[in-house]
């Protein structure tokens, strides 16, 4: 066999497993990660589905983002579950009974159906809806999918600002480790010493029923999620009403914001509305990001912890992921290549990007989000390569990603010491970005 043929012959091998995976895992009007560990629909999975699906069915890409917002809350938040009512109360924790949003959160504007969580996740979906309608811009004007989606991801970044500044310098805060979507990242450690854990009979988890003990967070970890969202609930899931005990500016969460916000400058654009008020919004974002969390000396953005006001000592993929930012400055950049390729992230075995320091006290090679590689963010790493000119970088982890996306099965995450798969199989963002790195 001669080489590009045999290449050609493994792209469309894998091109072929990924559809298999987003057909599987379709609902009907939505994708679920997982169909054992993660039954319903996910905010920050669908955007990376979508702008996967896309490369399928652009009609399906619309629809997975439509039925997402269908759940949004009138004061704008896009919930990070929104539940299918079909699925028995049993199989995900924590399900409806637990949210309560139709009930606890009618003054905050849940809608009263569907059921949804009360907490939200990173804002990557005006991204995703651009690169949605981009895919197809005939199709997206026919059905008005970008003339729909656009005021309602415009008001989804306005809750960000109106109620998530916590800080006071314009950055979005995180009040939940389930928001920056990396659970038991070492970087809230800390911050979670001071929460009291929910007793550890109040409440049962069933991620344990899919998922092994050693590659999810702990019963320490859930006790104290329980507890963050029931005072969330209990404050009726009004940000006014409550002083968090957990607030965070995440960089990784505020870069989605900035690359989302642009794109919501090109969708006004497109739609013949005012763009300024988005692009001064991007601008003013990206130099509160690097103020902020932009720490020269160790070369990566860390997150800040709002109720110490410090930055947290650890580093982590999320410091990585500003890289997808167009308008950093200069010298951030090359700083975030070199750290890339450092001792702290250069995985021995995947190429992939390990989700925290390699060399770091808390690193777990297995444990979620204190060491395996993810494919999501070696995903916005890879556009942040390319988006800076890092052709030859963008390349090497584009062909790291493909072949682990392959070999593991479309695994959720993956052991950066050995490349061993991790998590659940079939995993559906795995699936639709491996799909958009093949396009
Ligand atoms: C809680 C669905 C989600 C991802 C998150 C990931 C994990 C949930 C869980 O699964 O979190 O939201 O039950 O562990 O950490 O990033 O969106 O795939």
């Amino acid at each position: 066999l001669d080489r590009p043929a045999s290449t050609a012959a493994a792209a469309l091998t894998l091109r072929r497993g990924a559809a298999r995976v987003l057909i599987d895992n379709w609902t009907g009007t939505s994708t679920v990660p997982s169909r054992t560990l993660y039954p319903h629909q996910w905010s920050w999975d669908s955007a990376f589905i979508a702008i996967g699906l896309r490369h399928l069915s652009v009609r399906r890409a619309q629809r997975e983002l439509e039925s997402l917002l269908a759940g949004q809350w009138a004061d704008g938040r896009i919930p990070h579950i929104v539940f299918n009512p079909a699925v028995p109360h049993d199989v995900y924790f924590p399900s409806p009974d637990f949210w309560q949003s139709s009930r606890a959160g009618r003054e905050a504007g849940a809608p009263a159906t569907p059921e949804t969580s009360g907490i939200v996740q990173p804002p990557l979906h005006a991204l995703a809806a651009w690169l949605v309608h981009q895919a197809d811009p005939q199709e997206s004007r026919r059905r008005g999918f970008l003339a729909r989606a656009y005021p309602r991801l415009a008001a989804w970044h306005d809750y960000l600002r109106a109620r998530r500044d916590l800080g006071g310098g314009g950055l979005a805060a995180v009040v939940h480790p389930w928001e920056p979507g990396m659970d038991n990242s070492p970087c809230w450690d800390q911050a979670l010493q001071r929460i009291e854990p929910a007793a550890p009979g109040a409440f049962q988890r069933a991620d344990l029923n899919h998922g092994h003990p050693a590659d999810r967070p702990t019963d320490l970890d859930y006790g104290r999620y329980v507890r963050l969202a029931t005072d969330y609930r209990e404050a009726g899931y009004d940000d006014r009403a409550l002083h968090h005990g957990f607030a965070m500016e995440d960089p990784g969460f505020n870069a989605l914001l900035i690359v989302s916000e642009r794109a919501l400058a090109a969708m006004a654009r497109d739609l013949g509305t005012d763009d300024a008020p988005h692009t001064a919004r991007a601008d003013e974002l990206t130099r509160q990001l690097v103020a902020r969390l932009w720490d020269d000396e160790a070369g990566l953005f860390r997150a800040r912890d709002l109720s110490t006001d410090t930055l947290v000592d650890e580093r982590s993929v999320t410091g990585l992921v500003p890289l997808v930012v167009p308008g950093l400055p200069h010298d951030v950049v090359r700083r975030l290549q070199d750290t890339l390729d450092g001792p702290h992230f250069s995985a021995p075995a995947t190429r992939l990007v390990p989700s925290y320091d390699l060399t770091g006290h808390a690193f777990d090679a297995q444990r979620y989000w204190r060491g395996p590689a993810w494919f999501n963010t070696a995903w916005l790493i890879h556009r942040g390569l390319h988006t800076h000119g890092f052709q030859a970088d963008a390349e090497r982890l584009r062909q790291g990603f493909l072949a682990e996306a392959g070999g593991s099965r479309f695994a959720e995450y993956v052991d950066p010491t050995t490349g061993a798969a991790r998590g659940s199989r079939h995993f559906s963002w795995t699936a639709a970005l491996a799909l958009d790195l093949l396009s």
